[in-house]
């Protein structure tokens, strides 16, 4: 297939380029740069030393024998030039990683939660606009997020896979009998980006007939694939720090300098997860099973495992001796939730999930310990605060 991928030079982004180039689909990356810039703002930077986009491109060339195109473009910005790559490249698929993707960062001024929403909601509406007014058929792969549904305890009540069965009772009649989508229940600004993009999806799905899947993916951990490895130039980006490292890799991060894990409140958060290296198989299965002619927007819960916080900085501190630090939730959310998800969509496709073992947190942390004079200390606390 030929593939465009927007936000290809990020976290997920170029782990699921170079997976789906050695696969031998033909990708295109577009990117802005912006994540980039944004470590340059924020005065922090990948723990791991990532490289400029020319010289991770020349390298996977050098390895693999193959091109992966790349134009700097910004999504939400430069819609004529986002148009004409359709045009020129007429994709089979779309893949969107194109978004402001860290729940603190959007929280963290009223700058920044400005720019949150006019950079996803736009990004998201351009492309799929230009699809519609380039006339091609192409499918959009977007990554979504868990945390769409919210997580308010639902006891022993899977969540579904989008959409929810519900039964209307009429005064004077039989029930009617219903799927919606299932409610939206942000926690951020960054949350909230993705249920408004979830009805820009339901819109131009129904009044344009464009072939959808949301993929909403829960917290990616890892940091390498088979691809990233194969040369050092390769290598993929590792967020630890208060604004963009998420939490299983920061634990792991920290772990690795003998830095107390940071849990907030008393962990008792309950949140899905998914290792890198499965996201990015769980990507190509999407772009393999497409919706088919006027098929409603198709989503599959990305995840395959749920984990309490608490339990997690456990298996962390048995495997390093790491101690564990409560800290202040800077956020506003349940300090305790229950979490049971639905991910028959993607198990009934083919999807066979790595599980959360010692080895593969042992390979981050060891990671984290090669590059462990590149970790600020004083860039680990979680300062963005949700309220006032
Ligand atoms: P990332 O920030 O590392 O990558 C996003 C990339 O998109 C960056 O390279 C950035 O420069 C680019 N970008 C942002 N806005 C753009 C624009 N307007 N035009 C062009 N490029 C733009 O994030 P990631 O961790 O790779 O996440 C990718 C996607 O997956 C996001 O949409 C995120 O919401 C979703 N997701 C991520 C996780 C996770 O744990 N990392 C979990 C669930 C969902
Ligand atoms: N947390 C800690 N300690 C830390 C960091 C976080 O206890 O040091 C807690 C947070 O309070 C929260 C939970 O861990 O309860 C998850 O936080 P996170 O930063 O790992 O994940 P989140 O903010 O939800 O966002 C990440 C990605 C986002 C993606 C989302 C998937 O940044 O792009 O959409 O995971 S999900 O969580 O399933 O919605």
């Amino acid at each position: 297939m030929r593939v465009l991928v927007l936000g290809g030079d990020g976290f997920c982004g170029w782990a699921t380029s170079l997976y789906l180039s050695a696969k031998g689909h033909d990708v295109v990356i577009l990117d802005n740069l912006s994540r980039r810039k944004i470590d340059a703002e924020l005065a922090t930077e990948s723990l791991t030393p990532i490289r400029p986009t020319p010289v991770r491109l020349q390298a996977w060339k050098d390895v693999s024998g193959r091109t992966i195109q790349f134009h700097n473009l910004d999504v939400a910005q430069d819609y004529a030039d986002l148009l004409a790559m359709l045009n020129r490249y007429s994709p089979d698929a779309v893949i969107h990683f194109a978004e402001q993707r860290a729940a603190p960062y959007s929280m963290r001024t009223f700058a920044t939660r400005r720019y949150t929403v006019e950079n996803n909601i736009t990004a998201t509406h351009n492309l799929l606009c230009a699809i519609v007014e380039s006339g091609r058929d192409i499918h959009v792969v977007h990554l979504g997020t868990m945390g769409v549904y919210g997580y308010g305890t639902t006891g022993d009540v899977p969540v579904p896979e989008g959409y929810l069965k519900i039964r209307i009772t009429q005064p004077n009649g039989p029930d009617i009998e219903r799927e919606i989508m299932h409610p939206a229940d942000p926690g951020s600004v960054y949350h909230m980006t993705k249920t408004l993009d979830a009805l820009l999806f339901y819109f131009y799905n129904k009044n344009d007939n464009l072939r959808i899947t949301d993929l909403h993916q829960g917290i990616v951990w890892g940091t390498r694939t088979q691809e990233t490895e194969q040369d050092e130039r390769l290598i993929n980006r590792f967020d630890y720090d208060g604004e963009y490292g998420t939490v299983l890799n920061r634990f792991l991060a920290q772990a690795a300098i003998d830095h107390p894990l940071t849990v907030h409140g008393v962990g008792g958060q309950k949140r899905a997860f998914i290792h890198l290296r499965d996201s990015v198989r769980c990507i190509e299965l999407a772009l393999l099973h497409p919706p088919k002619g006027k098929q409603r927007v198709q989503i599959f819960n990305q995840m395959t495992e749920t984990h309490r916080l608490i339990d997690l900085a456990h298996k962390v501190s048995a495997l390093t001796g790491a101690k564990i630090q409560h800290v202040e939730n800077p956020r506003a959310e349940e300090p305790t939730n229950e979490l049971i998800v639905q991910n028959d969509g993607f198990l009934k496709i083919g999807m066979a999930p790595i599980a959360l073992d010692d080895g593969l947190m042992l390979e981050v942390i060891n990671v984290a310990r090669k590059y462990r004079d590149r970790i600020d200390p004083t860039k680990i606390p979680a300062t963005s605060r949700w309220r006032r």
